[in-house]
């Protein structure tokens, strides 16, 4: 007599037949070159894995890492992470889910057969590849026309990979006025430091024709925790209030708010030097009150704002909370923080991202977040089932393509303007 599965074991197994669209990436269309990031260098490079190697060899200075080639980055990461400690971190993890889903020795002492590997990849084959792996349907890039190497490509034109959806990002172009000043016009928008004049139109030029030209699902800022609305004193309140909300409505897309990171506070660190701070959750529920026919997708990067945020999605149906952002990605908060929307939310939020800053960690991230989101799932199914409330196998299926099919970035609000 067969035993019958347990829901832990059904839910895992349509989970990893259920393709996942992945909403917030640093990943690029293949055809966009060599922004596309891919390989065992930049694997064991990514920033969260620069933060732990400088713990470990404090010794080394970050002028003097920074200073070596990537692969000799590689090699020390490698050997003092890998090879001479038990690579427990979720990061180090991470590299060795990689390895091992590719069928390569994870024990390896030294790189040359996996960077041999790589080497005889290639780049549309791969990605074949770790979208397969990672069952990954489509994925949502960071796109920023301020980045010349990546406005050159647009400028350029290419044929589009139609996995590969476009998010405007904005915080080269928004964050730090009058920083960009020069910048916007250099590409022919006449704004000005003070915000006067045509300054604001002329920025809702330029995230219209940039939101057109690249045909961008939303628009995203990350934010830091003390950012504010209302604010009449703030430039970047003002944009985001007379710019970029505007925009987003005319253009009928999202906005993401990514709020709580306090940026560069080592500066030395380049990527890896950012932090985290708790925000104030009056700020999205103010904008998501005064601008109701607008969604915000909204994840925030401190812990602390994990209930708030449920609870201000509970009051507002255009905030969409999305993700385990960052310093949040790790089994044990993902586990937390899903078991609480779960519970506060039903299955109106969005769960996990995966931040893939190189290609091959779509593999590691969605295999790690599948395990974590499954068994929390599942135990709340058997505790339906145990007051009477069967779960088929139909049900999850269903259950799971409303998390993870990205339907909520399109979502249709019906606005009731008068309170
Ligand atoms: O998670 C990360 O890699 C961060 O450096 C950031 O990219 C963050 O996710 C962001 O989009 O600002
Ligand atoms: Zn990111």
């Amino acid at each position: 007599m067969s035993v019958p599965k347990s829901m832990h074991a059904v839910v895992a197994q349509v989970f990893a037949r259920t393709p996942v669209t992945d909403i917030h990436t640093h990943l690029f269309d293949p055809a966009m070159g060599s922004l596309l990031l891919w390989g065992i260098d930049e694997l064991l490079t990514y920033h969260y894995l620069v933060a732990e190697v400088l713990r470990a060899r404090s010794d080394i200075t970050y002028k003097a890492f920074w200073a070596m080639p990537k692969s000799a980055q590689a090699d020390l990461i490698w050997q003092e992470l890998f090879v001479k400690r038990t690579p427990v971190s979720e990061a180090c993890r991470g590299v060795l889910t990689v390895l091992k889903a590719l069928g390569l020795n994870a024990n390896a002492e030294r790189l040359s057969d996996i960077r041999a590997y790589f080497a005889a990849q290639t780049v549309r084959g791969y990605v074949e590849k770790v979208f397969k792996l990672a069952g990954v349907e489509r994925v949502y890039m960071t796109n920023d026309p301020l980045h010349p190497a990546e406005r050159a490509v647009w400028e350029k034109g290419f044929e589009r990979d139609p996995r590969f959806l476009a998010a405007l990002r904005l915080d080269s172009a928004l964050k730090d006025w009058p920083q960009s000043v020069g910048n916007l016009k250099a590409l022919g928008y006449a704004v000005d430091s003070s915000l006067s004049g045509r300054s604001l139109s002329e920025v809702r030029r330029y995230l219209t024709d940039w939101s057109q030209k690249i045909e961008a699902r939303y628009m995203a800022i990350s934010l830091a925790p003390d950012f504010a609305y209302p604010d009449t004193t703030s430039s970047l309140t003002n944009l985001m209030v007379k710019a970029v909300i505007p925009v987003a409505r005319a253009r009928g897309i999202p906005v993401a708010l990514m709020i709580g990171v306090r940026k560069a506070v080592n500066p030395a660190l380049g990527d890896a030097g950012d932090s985290v701070g708790p925000s104030d959750l009056a700020t999205v529920e103010n904008l998501a009150r005064d601008f109701g026919d607008v969604t915000f997708l909204v994840t925030l990067l401190a812990r602390e704002n994990m209930h708030g945020l449920c609870v201000a999605a509970r009051k507002f149906k255009n905030i969409v909370p999305f993700g385990c952002w960052w310093f949040l990605n790790n089994p044990s908060l993902i586990r937390e923080i899903t078991a609480m929307r779960l519970e506060m939310l039903g299955l109106s939020f969005i769960p996990q991202h995966s931040d893939c800053r190189i290609l091959d960690q779509l593999i590691y991230k969605w295999t790690h977040s599948r395990v974590i989101i499954g068994d929390v799932l599942a135990s709340k199914y058997e505790d339906l089932v145990q007051v009477g409330r069967p779960v088929s196998e139909a049900d999850i299926r269903r259950d799971l393509a409303a998390l993870f099919d990205g339907r909520l970035i399109n979502q249709r609000l019906s606005v009731v303007t008068a309170y």
